[in-house]
């Protein structure tokens, strides 16, 4: 009976020594904080998903966004991240459903109406939560290298308040 407790005690200190290893690793820069969550096992925050410019009229240059899970195009939950660079403005927006937005890094101002005003608008920070309701006018301001999870039901569209 002492050959299967051994095995089992061998196979803990291995999970142990696995768990452990990532941590013993340089962990100070945003690339190596995503290897360390690929090694885990875990979703990684930019490593391993497929990123491609945010290409929408009227939308800056320079935000990114990835597919997590779901299909923007087809009705169903879908989850998508977006990286901004500091001080992106997404400009005045809605969407048909209701934007459920994470704040995974970095922190984001969100503010309704037409209008951007950076004073007027709700700091969100990492870890933060907010939701945009369907049909409701907002935006948001990157500070600092920003990366937000949003979730909700397809499809997901974006249209923008002023007409573009
Ligand atoms: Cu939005």
């Amino acid at each position: 009976m002492n050959v299967p407790m051994r095995g089992a005690h061998a196979a803990a200190l291995l999970l142990v020594l696995t768990a452990c290893s990532p941590a013993a690793e340089d962990t100070t820069s945003q690339e190596t904080l995503g290897a360390a969550a690929t090694a885990e096992g875990g979703d990684a925050w930019r490593d391993g998903l497929s990123w491609t410019d945010v290409a929408i009229p009227g939308v800056p240059a320079g935000a990114r966004m990835a597919v997590v899970s779901g299909d923007l195009a087809s009705t169903g939950a879908f989850v998508l991240r977006l990286d901004f660079p500091d001080g992106f403005t997404f400009p005045p927006h809605t969407h048909p459903t209701d934007e459920h937005v994470t704040v995974l890094e970095g922190s984001i101002r969100v503010g309704m109406g037409t209008e951007v005003d950076p004073e007027a608008a709700q700091v969100v920070e990492t870890g933060g939560f907010i939701t945009a309701p369907a049909e409701m006018v907002h935006y948001a301001i990157a500070d600092g290298r920003t990366m937000v999870q949003v979730h909700g039901m397809g499809p997901f569209a974006v249209v923008l308040a002023s007409g573009e």
